[in-house]
């Protein structure tokens, strides 16, 4: 077993840390946020992904420490720092990246692994983090150390889908490094897959987001029109997979969320237009459809209270689920950002209720068991996000008009699919 540091302790850095102290790695988990660290000290996980318990196990079998700070020597560096976007600019943000690379090249020792996990564009690892490693290191990448890329592919919420069970991509900048990567991640997952390059491992966890965000906006387009046509899009999509082969089923729905999909793609737009000159125009053209669904939530709902002959303005509204997706309490990227702050600016007074999500302050905010029993006294329900904690019959019944973003309900003459 190694002498592993994990330097990101977030949605894919604590998981990864955890399974490794599990299978008897010797696991440094390094984050700068002291409120992750002092969590952790205190037993306590803030990752749904990780219980408690399974966090208190590795703490006690002493295969896991967190810290702010880097260990002396370690065999094998991961990197799983956040790749957002900065501000609005269109431009990624690596400045995580790179004080992760430069927190490890202080006290990279010859022979050592560095492993990038965090999503970014192809030719990171080796233009950008290779450098960095040996400006601050003097230690020459893949002769002094081994470098390689292997994309986080974590599915957040009770998907089933786990790290261990999920097909894991392995690269480095040399055979040897390879071998070393991929003999690491077999310890910990069901399975490995060695790629050529870490660009081709870059590019292909792009790809992934890639496809779904711009599979998602399709559909997010294709619902709009047949809502024109009075076509029942969900007939028309299930119809469509009865063909079997080559068919995905991607649903429509308020907006893209998480810090993943409405993301990826535009570190790729980026590249293309900053390196090759040219745009690239599935993915802003998908960010422009999945970004033009909360308006057109909110234009929905402005018209089912014409229908009552109600202004959105004095109206109450209420927002079931914030979350980016069910059975999260992620509210990054949320749809529900901007539709609760689009109903606002046209005067309506939303309320919102999610039973995930700790922190919320935009709004007037309902618990899960207040909210069944208020349902009457709102105009109008928005289903953003259906959590499964929901009391779907429930809502059904005492809501007075439901807009369901997520097609939960059965249609009737109160409830209105998106
Ligand atoms: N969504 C739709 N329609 C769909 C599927 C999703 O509107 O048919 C929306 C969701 O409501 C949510 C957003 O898209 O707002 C993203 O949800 P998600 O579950 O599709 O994706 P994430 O962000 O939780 O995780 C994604 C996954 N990637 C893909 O599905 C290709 C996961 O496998 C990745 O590991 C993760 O990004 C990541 O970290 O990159």
């Amino acid at each position: 077993m190694s002498n592993v540091v994990v330097v990101g302790l977030g949605y894919v850095g604590l998981p990864l840390a955890v399974r490794a102290a599990e299978v008897g790695h010797n696991v440094t988990g390094v984050d700068l946020d002291n409120r992750k660290i002092e969590a952790i000290q205190e037993r306590t996980s803030y990752i749904e992904d990780v219980t408690d318990t399974q966090l208190q196990t590795v703490l006690d079998s002493g295969n896991f420490t967190a810290s702010r700070a880097m260990p002396g020597v370690f065999d094998i560096a991961i990197i799983a720092v956040p790749t957002p976007m900065k501000g609005h600019s269109g431009e990624p943000d690596l400045s995580y990246v790179e004080s992760a690379g430069q927190m490890i090249a202080a006290v990279l020792a010859r022979g050592a692994t560095v492993v990038l996990e965090s999503t970014t564009y192809p030719g990171t690892t080796e233009n950008l983090l290779a450098p960095l490693l040996e400006e601050g290191s003097g230690l020459i990448p893949s002769e002094d150390f081994h470098l390689g890329f292997s994309p986080e592919r974590i599915d957040p919420g009770p998907t089933g889908n786990t790290l261990q069970n999920t097909p894991k991509l392995v690269s480095a900048t040399t055979p040897e490094g390879l071998q070393i990567i991929k003999d690491f991640y077999d310890t910990i997952v069901d399975e490995t897959v060695p790629v050529s390059t870490p660009a081709t491992a870059e590019m292909t966890k792009l790809f992934e987001n890639i496809q779904a965000n711009t599979l998602i906006a399709l559909s997010n387009e294709v619902a709009q029109i047949c809502h024109d046509l009075g076509i029942d899009f969900y007939e028309m999509i299930d119809a469509a997979m009865t063909k079997g082969h080559s068919m995905s089923r991607w649903t429509p729905g308020p907006g893209v969320g998480g810090h993943c999909l409405p993301i990826d793609p535009l570190y790729l737009a980026w590249y293309t237009r900053s390196h090759l000159g040219r745009p690239f125009k599935f993915a802003e053209l998908a960010d422009e459809v999945n970004n033009s669904r909360p308006d057109y939530v909110v234009q929905r709902a402005a018209a089912m209270l014409n229908d009552q002959q109600k202004a959105v303005n004095g109206s109450k509204i209420l927002i079931l689920g914030t979350a980016y997706k069910p059975n999260v309490g992620d509210v990054r990227e949320s749809p529900a950002l901007p539709i609760v702050k689009g109903l606002q600016e046209r005067g309506a007074q939303v309320t919102v209720t999610d039973p995930h999500v700790d922190h919320w302050d935009l709004s007037d905010f309902m618990t899960i068991e207040e909210f069944p029993s208020y349902l009457k006294a709102f105009d109008l329900v928005i289903l953003v996000t259906d959590h499964d904690a929901f009391d779907y019959d429930k809502i059904a019944e005492a809501a007075p008009t439901i807009l369901d973003c997520r097609n939960r309900l059965q249609p009737n003459d109160k409830v209105v699919m998106l």
